[in-house]
Parts: C-alpha cells; structure tokens; sequence
C-alpha cells in the first residue's frame, strides 16, 4: 500500500509573516489526521520560518527547485545540501514552470534528481503535456521522454523512494483539471514506464500525484483512481483551510 502525499506548491506566493500565518491555522485544522502524507512547499525565503513552526508536527517541508553542485560560484542558486540542513525532506524538480520559463530540460532536472538523493532529499519530479501536445496525440511520447530523461541512472533503490507528479500544462491554474480517468491513464502509463525501467517492486512503491487546478471538489474523485497517491496543489493550496480540506478529502 502506498500512503498518498498531498503537497503545497506555493509557488511564488507567501512572505514570511504569511506563510507563518498559515501554517498556524493549517496545523489546528490537520491535528489528527493519519493516513496521508502533508507536505508544504514555501518560496526559499520562507523555509527556515515554516520549518520551525513544522517541527513536531508530521507535516513536511519541501523547497521548490535547487541547483546540482555541492556547491560554488553560482549566483542566485541553492545547494541541496542548504535544503537538507534547513529540514527539507522533499524538493519538486522540474515543475513545468521551470521547464517553460527557466530553461530546465531532461537533463538539467536529471542532474538535480541524482543531486537531491545524493543528499538525502526526496524529489518530486514533475512530469506533464502541453496542450498542443495532447490535440495533437503526443502526450504518451512526451510523458515518455521526461520519465525517461529525467529519471536516467537510477538506481532500483533509488527510484523506489521517488515522488512523480503528473501536471498535464493545460490544467496548470487555469481552473480545467484532467478528468480523474484521464489523469488515471496518464499515471497508469507512467507506473508502465517505471515498471520498465526499474522493475516491479519499484514501479509498485513510487508513489505517483496528479497536479493542476487540484481543488477540495474534485480531489475524492482523483484520488479513488488507483494510480493517482496524491497531489501537487498550487492554488487551492495557498489557504489554510481549502488545503486542509483537500487533504481530508484524499482520505
Ligand atoms: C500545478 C499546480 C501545482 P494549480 O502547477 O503544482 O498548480 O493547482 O494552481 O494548477
């Protein structure tokens, strides 16, 4: 049985004093709640101040993006190492906003993925088709070059501990999610891809989320598919109490 993870992707969204607020109210609303993973994804500047308020509670922190090197002279970056030593457990990595707007390939979210293990941080590595891309009958060949690009030279036990997100770009905060069994067959598709590269055991234990105008009505839905564990929320992650409601309704 994979334990669903439902994760903030907040984007950037949220200063200090708001991301402390809420987290506040978040963690009186989730007090109790077993059986799923929470995880929060703040902007850098707000890592330090909501990790603090996480600590001891069973929600966990993530960052956004991250650079591969150890370290150096790159201006503007972040390490995964100054993750991990803040308490990130999980990073998302290659975010379609990264790959549209930033330049991130196959490759670059590749040498991120082998970095973040390399320092003991989960990636969430995203996944997902263009509009265009699914009109035109592509979306499996796309899905296939990312899983496959990004993914390259793991390790069987490397890619057991892996979090995908599925985020088709035509539902990415434009208030159109996929449909549940769409999302199901795109994330079925994904599992077969894993299963290829890394075997079974692993493809079975990935756990594999669906993103993109994820919202409190449409979650139940979502996660009733058998391959769907989860979700990476943008907008309706950003309040206390719709993000609170979305994690009750993926029990
Ligand atoms: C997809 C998602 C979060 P939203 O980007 O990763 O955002 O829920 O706003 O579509």
């Amino acid at each position: 049985m994979r334990e669903p993870i439902i994760a903030a992707n907040w984007k950037m969204y949220k200063t200090v004093g708001e991301a402390v607020n809420f987290v506040r109210g978040f963690t009186g609303l989730v007090a109790g709640v077993t059986g799923v993973e929470m995880a929060l994804c703040p902007p850098f500047t707000a890592l330090a101040a909501v990790a603090e308020q996480l600590a001891g509670t069973n929600i966990a922190l993530g960052a956004q993006n991250m650079y591969w090197a150890d370290e150096g002279a790159f201006t503007g970056e972040i390490a995964p190492g100054m993750l991990k030593e803040i308490g990130c457990r999980y990073v998302i990595l290659g975010h379609s906003e990264r790959r549209q707007y930033f330049g991130e390939t196959d490759e670059t979210v590749n040498k991120k993925v082998h970095a973040a293990l390399k320092y003991g941080l989960k990636p969430i590595v995203c996944v997902g088709e263009r509009l265009e891309e699914r009109e035109s009958g592509t979306t499996e060949s796309v899905v296939r070059s990312q899983v496959e690009g990004s993914l390259a030279g793991l390790t069987v036990e490397q890619a057991a501990g892996l979090v995908v997100a599925y985020e088709p770009v035509w539902a990415i905060g434009t208030g159109r999610t996929a449909s549940a069994e769409d999302a199901q067959q795109v994330n079925a598709f994904i599992r077969g891809l894993l299963r290829d590269m890394f075997g079974d055991a692993a493809a079975e234990a990935v756990r594999i989320q669906y993103g993109g105008s994820v919202k409190p009505g449409n979650t139940a839905r979502l996660m009733a598919q058998p391959d769907i564990d989860g979700a990476l929320v943008g907008g309706a992650g950003l309040q206390a109490d719709s993000f609170a409601e979305i994690v009750k309704n993926s029990l």
